[in-house]
C-alpha cells in the first residue's frame, strides 16, 4: 500500500466539515455502506449497542449520538473483509510479522478458531471444542494456578468479563492483568485513598451546570469527540474551560458541532478554552501546587482583613482530614521548584488559580497526560486536594472526571477484574458460589509481562487487545509472549500479538459489540459502564459475517466448561441464557439489585457513587487530603536533554492503525513522526522533514533506540517531545512504571536524539 506523505496545517475548527467528511469516507471505504449507516443510527440509542469507541456518557437527546472516530470504530467492525485458514496456509507468521500493524487489521475479521503449527510455522484450523480441550489440558498441567495469567482489554462486557473473573478465582488465581493497568490505574488508586471510590463523581448533566471546567492532559477532539459537545455546550451556559496540555490541541483550541448543521455551514466555530497552559511534560502536579499556593495566599489574607477566606470551611470541617498537613507541604514548596518543574510562569498559575477562585462550581476532568507518569497517583491526588478546598463534590455541577479510555474499561473492574480484589469481593463470591478464592494479590500487566519473561507463565489468555504492541517495551513483551506455554488470543481481528505466539498458541475469533449474538434461548444484549457509572444493555444488530464466530461469553464459558466442569456452575446453560449470569451478578455485587429489571430502564441505570453522597470509605470515614510532596525533579540523575510522550493519533484506536493521517495536526500519509519545539530543532542543527533515531536513556545498559523519525517542528515547550504509539512503545523501559500504580510512564520516557544515519528494517507498510 501506498501512501502520500504530507504535513500541512489544519486551519478549520475540530469536529466540524473535516470530520463529517471524514465519517462519510470511512462509512463508504468500508463497502456495506448500508448496513454501516443504519449502525451509526442506532448507536448509543435507547435500544441498539454501545459505541465501541470510548467511555463517555450519552444523553440519548441528539438525533445522531456518534462522532466520525465512533464511526471508524463500527466501520472498523462491520468491515466484509476476512481472513480463515486459507490465509494462514499461504502466510506464514514470521512473514505476517514483517508487516505493519495498519497492514494486519486491514485483513479483516478473524472467522475461524486457529492453532498455531510451530513445525510449519502456520495457523491452521481447529475445531472449538479441540480447542476448549487443549487450553483445558495445559492448565490441568500447570504446578500451580498462578502460572496462569488472564488479560482482559476493555471492550468486553460486564457479562464475559464477570464469568471470565470467576473462572479464574475458582481455578485459583487473581492473576488479572488488563488494559486499565495501562491506563487509569492512577486514577482509581488515587481517587480511592482520597475519597474511597475508584471512580467519577459526576453525571454527564454536571456540565451544563459547571462554572469552571479544568481539562488536564487530555485530547478529546481525537479520543472523546462527544465530550467536545459537553464543553461547547458548557461554554455556551457561560463556563470557563481551563486546558492544561503540553500541546497545542485543536480540539481543544476550537470546535464546531457536527450535529448542528447550520454551524457547519457557517464555520462559526467557537473557541473553547479561555484559557491554554502548556505545561512540561509531568509538570501537571507543580502546576496544581502552585494554583494551591496562589490560593492559599489570598485566603490568608483574607483571614487577616477579618473575612471568611476563599475556602468552602465548613466543607473542609465536616468532610475532610489532613488539610493541614497539606497546607504545611504548599509552604514547603517554593514557587521555584513549581515554575521550573510545571514550565508555566508564577503569573500563569495565579490567572488559572483566579478562575477556580470566582467559579462557585468546578469540575476537573483528567486522562493519560495525568495517568501515565511516575507520580501519577499523587497528582490525581493533587487534583482532588484543590476541589476540596472548595468543596466542588457532592454537589452539581462540580466533582471529579477521570475521563477512561476503553467502552467498557471501568465496567471490566466493577465486575471484579482486579490483581488486588477487595476482601468484600471475595467473600461475595465465596460465599455465592460455595468455593475458596485465592487471596494472594495477583499480577498486573507489568508483572505478568515480568513473570513471563522468568519462564513461569504456563498459559496466557487475552479476552481482546494487543498485548504485544499495547505494552512497553515491545521486545522484551514480545519475547515474554514467545516464552509462555500456551497463548490463547480472543480477538477480532488479526495482530501482533497473534504473531509472537507462545510455545502453543490459539487464536479463538469473536463476535463483536455491534453484532448479533444468538444463544439457545434467543437473541441477547450485554452490558457496559460508562465513564458516569451508568450501566446500560447493549445489543448487537449486524449479521456476523461467519457463523463460526462465538461470542465472548460464550468463549469464556467453554474454557471454563472445559477446565472446571460443572460442579460448580453450568457454564454452558449462562452462555445460554444472559439473564442468568446477571442474576449471579445481582446477587453478589453491590448496586446491581434487580440487574435484569434495571436494563429495561431507556438510557440505563446509575450504579451510585458514595463519595459523590460524601460518604467517604476511607480509614478516617473523610475525604483525605495528600500531603505529598512534590518529586524533586522527575527524573532524578538520569539527566536526559528530552521528554518524549507516546501518544495517540486521530486515525487509531490504541494498537489499531485505521489510516495513517493525523488531521488536527497536520499529519498526512505517515506515523513514524516526531514532534519537536522549533528552537530546540535549531539548537539541535536539524530541520524539518530531516530522519532521526530516538534512544531512551536508561539505568540497565539495554539499548532501546527507533529509527528514521521524521522531524515536525510543532507548538510544545522546549525540552518535551511527542510521537505515536505503539511504534514508540520499544522505547518505554518495562521498569519504568508510575509508584503504586505498576503503569508505565508512557509519557515521560528520557530520550536523546541524533540524526540516523541508516533505518534498519522497517516494516512493510
Ligand atoms: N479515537 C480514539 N479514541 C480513543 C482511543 C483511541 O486510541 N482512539 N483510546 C481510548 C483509550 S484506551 C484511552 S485511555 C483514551 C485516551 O485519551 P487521551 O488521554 O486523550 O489520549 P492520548 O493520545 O494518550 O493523549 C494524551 C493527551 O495528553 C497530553 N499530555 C501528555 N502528557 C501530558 C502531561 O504531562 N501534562 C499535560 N497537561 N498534558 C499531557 C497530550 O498532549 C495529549 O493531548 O482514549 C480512548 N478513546
Ligand atoms: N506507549 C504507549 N502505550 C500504551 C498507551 C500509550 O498511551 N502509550 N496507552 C495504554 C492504554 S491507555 C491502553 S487502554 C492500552 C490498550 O491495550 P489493549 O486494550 O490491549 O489494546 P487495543 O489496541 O485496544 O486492542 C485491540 C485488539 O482488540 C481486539 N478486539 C477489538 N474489538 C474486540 C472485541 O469486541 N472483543 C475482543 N475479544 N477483541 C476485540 C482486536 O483483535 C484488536 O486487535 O494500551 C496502553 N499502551
Ligand atoms: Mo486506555
Amino acid at each position: 500500500m501506498k501512501f502520500k506523505s504530507a504535513i500541512k496545517p489544519y486551519h478549520a475548527a475540530a469536529g466540524g466539515w473535516g470530520s463529517l467528511e471524514a465519517t462519510t469516507r470511512f462509512v463508504i471505504d468500508s463497502k456495506h455502506a448500508l448496513k454501516n449507516l443504519r449502525n451509526l443510527m442506532r448507536m448509543n440509542k435507547a435500544k441498539g449497542f454501545d459505541c465501541p469507541g470510548c467511555a463517555w456518557g450519552d444523553d440519548n437527546k441528539s438525533t445522531f449520538s456518534f462522532c466520525e472516530n465512533g464511526a471508524k470504530a463500527v466501520t472498523w467492525e462491520a468491515t466484509r473483509r476476512f481472513i480463515d485458514h486459507e490465509f494462514f496456509a499461504q502466510h506464514s507468521v514470521s512473514k505476517l510479522y514483517q508487516q505493519s500493524d495498519y497492514f494486519l487489521e486491514y485483513q479483516g475479521r478473524l472467522t475461524e478458531p486457529l492453532r498455531y503449527n510451530p513445525q510449519t510455522d502456520h495457523y491452521e484450523a481447529i475445531r472449538w471444542d479441540d480447542a476448549f480441550a487443549l487450553i483445558a489440558q495445559h492448565i490441568k498441567a500447570m504446578d500451580h494456578p498462578d502460572q496462569m495469567e488472564l488479560y482482559t482489554s476493555g471492550r468486553a462486557s460486564n457479562e464475559a468479563s464477570y464469568l471470565y473473573q470467576v473462572f479464574g478465582r475458582m481455578t485459583g488465581t487473581n492473576n488479572f492483568p488488563d488494559c486499565s493497568n495501562m491506563c487509569h490505574e492512577a486514577s482509581g488508586g488515587g481517587l480511592k485513598r482520597s475519597i474511597g471510590v475508584g471512580k467519577g463523581t459526576i453525571h454527564l448533566n454536571d456540565f451544563d451546570k459547571a462554572n469552571a471546567i479544568f481539562v488536564f492532559g487530555q485530547n478529546p477532539g481525537t479520543n472523546h469527540p462527544r465530550m467536545l459537545h459537553s464543553l461547547r455546550h458548557a461554554a455556551e451556559n457561560g463556563a470557563q474551560i481551563v486546558t492544561f496540555n503540553t500541546l497545542r490541541e485543536r480540539g481543544l483550541e476550537r470546535f464546531a458541532d457536527p450535529q448542528k448543521p447550520l454551524e457547519v455551514v457557517t464555520p462559526l466555530a467557537g473557541t473553547i478554552s479561555t484559557y491554554y497552559y502548556q505545561p512540561n511534560l509531568g509538570g501537571d502536579m507543580a502546576a496544581i501546587r502552585g494554583m494551591a499556593k496562589a490560593l492559599l495566599e489570598t485566603h490568608r489574607l483574607q483571614l487577616a482583613n477579618g473575612e471568611n477566606g476563599i475556602f468552602d470551611q465548613s466543607f473542609i470541617d465536616k468532610n475532610t482530614h489532613g488539610v493541614e498537613a497539606w497546607f504545611a507541604e504548599i509552604d514547603n514548596t517554593t514557587w521555584t521548584h513549581i515554575t521550573h518543574q510545571s514550565g508555566l510562569s508564577e503569573q500563569q498559575l495565579r490567572d488559572a488559580a483566579s478562575v477556580w477562585q470566582q467559579a462557585k462550581r468546578v469540575i476537573c476532568t483528567w486522562a493519560m497526560g495525568i495517568t501515565q507518569h511516575k507520580h501519577s497517583l499523587n497528582t490525581v491526588r493533587e487534583i482532588v486536594n484543590l476541589q476540596l478546598l472548595g468543596g466542588h463534590l457532592g454537589k452539581p455541577g462540580a466533582g471529579l472526571c477521570p475521563v477512561r479510555g476503553h467502552s467498557n474499561v471501568q465496567g471490566n473492574r466493577t465486575m471484579g477484574i482486579d490483581e488486588k480484589p477487595s476482601a468484600a469481593l471475595l467473600d461475595s463470591l465465596a460465599a455465592h458460589f460455595d468455593f475458596e478464592p485465592p487471596r494472594k494479590q495477583g499480577h498486573n500487566t507489568v508483572e505478568a509481562i515480568a513473570a513471563m519473561l522468568r519462564d513461569e507463565v504456563k498459559v496466557l489468555i487475552a479476552l481482546g487487545g494487543n498485548l504485544a504492541a499495547a505494552a512497553p517495551d515491545s521486545p522484551r513483551t514480545e519475547e515474554a509472549l514467545q516464552r509462555c506455554g500456551l497463548t490463547v488470543h480472543i480477538s477480532t481481528k488479526l495482530n501482533r500479538s497473534h504473531l509472537v505466539p507462545g510455545k502453543a498458541a490459539l487464536i479463538l475469533p469473536t463476535l463483536g459489540r455491534t453484532e448479533e449474538d444468538m444463544q439457545a434461548s434467543g437473541r441477547q444484549f450485554i452490558t457496559v459502564e460508562d465513564s458516569f457509572s451508568m450501566v446500560h444493555a447493549s445489543e448487537g444488530i449486524g449479521k456476523p459475517i461467519a457463523d463460526t464466530q462465538r461470542s465472548e461469553t460464550a468463549i469464556v464459558c467453554g474454557i471454563a466448561n472445559a477446565v472446571l466442569g460443572q460442579e460448580k456452575l453450568n457454564w454452558l446453560a449462562l452462555a445460554d441464557d444472559y439473564n442468568l449470569i446477571r442474576d449471579h451478578i445481582a446477587a453478589t455485587l453491590p448496586g446491581f439489585k434487580d440487574f435484569n429489571q434495571q436494563c429495561e430502564k431507556p438510557g440505563g441505570f446509575y450504579l451510585g457513587n458514595a463519595a459523590a453522597q460524601l460518604r467517604f470509605n476511607t480509614p478516617t470515614g473523610k475525604a483525605e487530603f495528600s500531603a505529598a510532596p512534590l518529586p524533586d525533579s522527575l527524573f532524578g540523575e538520569l539527566n536526559a536533554p528530552f521528554t518524549l510522550q507516546t501518544l495517540r493519533s486521530h486515525d487509531q484506536y490504541n494498537t489499531t492503525i485505521y489510516g495513517l493521517d493525523d488531521r488536527y495536526r497536520g499529519v498526512y500519509g505517515q506515523r513514524e513522526v516526531l514532534f519537536i519545539n522549533a528552537e530546540d530543532l535549531a539548537e539541535l542543527g536539524l530541520q524539518d522533514g530531516d530522519l532521526v533515531d530516538i534512544e531512551t536513556v536508561w539505568n540497565d545498559g539495554i539499548t532501546r533506540k527507533v529509527s528514521g523519525f521524521k522531524i515536525v517542528p510543532y507548538n510544545i515547550p522546549r525540552g518535551n517531545l511527542a510521537a505515536y504509539y505503539p511504534e514508540t512503545n520499544p522505547l518505554v523501559p518495562l521498569t519504568s512504571v508510575g509508584d503504586d500504580t505498576g503503569t508505565p510512564t508512557s509519557k515521560s520516557v528520557p530520550v536523546k536524539i541524533s540524526r540516523t544515519v541508516s533505518v534498519e528494517s522497517q516494516r512493510i507498510a
